[in-house]
């Protein structure tokens, strides 16, 4: 670039070109905990647009990443060269197999200090092993090691992130942070189109399958949200009257107080009146699933390839036959211009919405079951409801959202520890949100140290902890000591961290008022410690207990 006076002036550094693209791409946090490898982008991150989101633990800023990634669209983990790195492993794997667009940045060793010193800290056995780790666990990786290429290979990368919705590595050696990258650099839009004739091939036999069917549904997955296509959905049922249930990973893609919406369906784990709706359809229109155990009633789903059309942003299969190099956007821009006959909105299942909880017996303690009646009660328009691995996932599978992309759990990786980093991520991605986090005594165990973030950065979710005594799904298959946790007493940690408020909840009229103190409270974070029965526990994991044991 030559300024008025003809100098020439510097394009940007490698590093300060990889904070312009996740900018661009509507980054505005990055989450993480410096290293010597990584100061420098530190650095230049604290002196960027960014806002650096410092963590306790490594863990905790990749669950937190991939909750923003979920919410906005792509994330940003920052941590140091393989002891943080190899920490954000799990919460890769994670973002990976759930499909959340993350862009995990390490720093690492200089280049030129690689050769004068083999045996440099933090190295665990080659320079690349950890590079290698993360070639397994993203769908595109890179080493920022050439001032020619850099630029290139951070857009390389991104948009694999975006195209794909899954997870990126980005290594950036410590002395390439300030060297500047190939002057004059655009970045390249790419856009990938699919093979009209065969989308036309596609397009015509979904027409005629759906047209001759007697009684098509719609199963909407994870997908629809990861590529922002709920609207196209929502207008697909409503021009053609066809009912739409979800997936437990789709969950809240239809705000589920819509007349077409059915509820989730997890065969025979979920309702049996949306299991028999969907399983009896003669055209089950599968878009953006996941045929994963968990997501369909560990298998027990029965769904015939024969009746289904089945598309993702991976494959698109109409009963037999496989249609290649389709994009799953084009795919539903195409069914919205297809000629498919409006029916008559025959009876549907809904789902029950409880919105009063009127206490029988206020004394009586809670039950699983009754605090998730109450917790429905409690979800209003901009609750996002972060659900971790246990019980609280189980139990918020039945909860009744209002709105779309307003509930996160990671229903088939299934890592604990989600859910509280994971509400530092939701809310930051957006402040309008306040996130409702639901997490058993084990999970909470993990991560809940992450209040301290909350608390640091000003945010007020409500934290219910489903106090068990222990492992309570691992309970129910196998018992025995392994499964018991040491009893915290989860209250008083606003103590100790000098923020929050917290209530210990034993009875239904102790849940009343702690919630509707929750309610009011919004300083800060609101954690309740509900305390339930060892072996208590909610209508669906009574049902996948019972076939879990009949596999072990
Ligand atoms: C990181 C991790 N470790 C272990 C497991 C296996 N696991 C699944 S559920 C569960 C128990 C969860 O306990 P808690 O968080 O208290 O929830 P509860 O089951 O009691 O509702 C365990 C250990 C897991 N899913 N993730
Ligand atoms: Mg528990």
């Amino acid at each position: 670039m030559v300024t008025f006076f003809g100098q020439m002036k510097p394009g940007p550094s490698i590093g300060e070109y990889l904070i312009q693209r996740l900018y661009a791409h509507g980054v505005r946090h990055v989450f993480g905990i410096p290293g010597d490898y990584v100061l420098g982008f530190y650095d230049r991150l604290f002196k960027s647009k960014l806002r650096i989101i410092n963590t306790c633990d490594e863990q905790g800023a990749g669950f937190a990443a991939d909750a923003y990634a979920r919410v906005r669209g792509l994330g940003a983990v920052c941590v140091t060269y393989c002891v943080g790195g190899l920490k954000v492993a799990n919460t890769t794997a994670e973002a990976f197999a759930e499909k959340s667009p993350v862009v995990v940045i390490s720093g690492a060793p200089g280049i030129k200090e690689r050769e004068k010193n083999p045996l440099l800290h933090h190295k665990v056995r080659e320079f690349d092993t950890q590079k290698r780790v993360f070639e397994q666990l993203t769908v595109a990786s890179t080493v920022l090691s050439e001032p020619q290429t850099a630029f290139q290979e951070v857009d390389r990368v991104l948009h694999a992130a975006l195209r794909f919705k899954r997870p990126v590595y980005i290594e950036l050696p410590r002395d390439l942070v300030s060297v500047p990258g190939i002057p004059h650099h655009r970045a390249s839009e790419i856009h990938e189109r699919s093979d009209s004739k065969s989308l036309r091939a596609a397009l015509s036999e979904a027409e005629q399958m759906i047209n001759g069917a007697r009684k098509p549904v719609i199963l909407a997955d994870v997908e629809v949200h990861r590529f922002g296509l709920q609207d196209q959905v929502l207008r697909l049922a409503q021009r053609t009257n066809i009912p739409v249930a979800a997936t437990v990973l789709g969950k809240s893609v239809i705000g589920e107080q819509h007349p077409f919406y059915l509820g989730v369906y997890e065969g025979a784990m979920g309702r049996d009146d949306v299991r028999q709706y969907v399983e009896r359809s003669d055209c089950v229109i599968l878009l953006g699933a996941f045929m994963t155990d968990i997501n369909l009633g560990i298998y027990t789903a029965r769904l015939d390839p024969a009746r289904s059309i089945y598309a993702t942003s991976e494959k698109l299969s109409i009963r037999y036959h496989t249609y290649e190099d389709v994009r799953f956007k084009d795919f539903m821009r195409g069914l919205l211009k297809l000629r498919l006959r409006r029916r008559a909105l025959g009876r549907i299942p809904h789902p029950t919405p409880v919105n009063s909880f009127a206490f029988r017996n206020g004394k009586a303690p809670v039950t699983v079951k009754r605090l998730f009646e109450r917790l429905n009660a409690f979800l209003s328009d901009n609750t996002v409801v972060v659900a971790d691995v246990g019980d609280a996932l189980f139990g918020a599978a039945d909860l009744f959202i209002r709105h779309r992309t307003e509930f996160l759990g990671p229903a088939y990786y299934a890592s604990m520890g989600f859910a509280v980093p994971a509400s530092v991520g939701a809310q930051l991605a957006n402040p309008k949100l306040r996130p409702l986090v639901l997490v058993g005594d084990g999970a909470f165990q993990m991560t809940g140290m992450e209040l301290a973030t909350v608390a640091r950065y000003r945010l007020n979710p409500v934290v219910v902890v489903l106090n068990n005594s222990g492992y309570g799904t691992e309970r129910q298959m196998q018992d025995g000591p392994y499964n018991d946790v040491w009893p915290w007493n989860y209250s008083r940690l606003p103590e100790i961290l000098g923020a929050g408020r917290g209530l210990v909840v034993e009875t239904e009229e102790e849940l009343d008022g702690a919630l509707i103190e929750a309610e009011h409270w919004k300083e800060s974070f609101c954690l309740l410690d509900v305390r339930l029965g060892r072996l208590d526990r909610s209508p669906a994991l009574e049902r996948l207990a019972a076939r879990l044991a009949k596999r072990l």
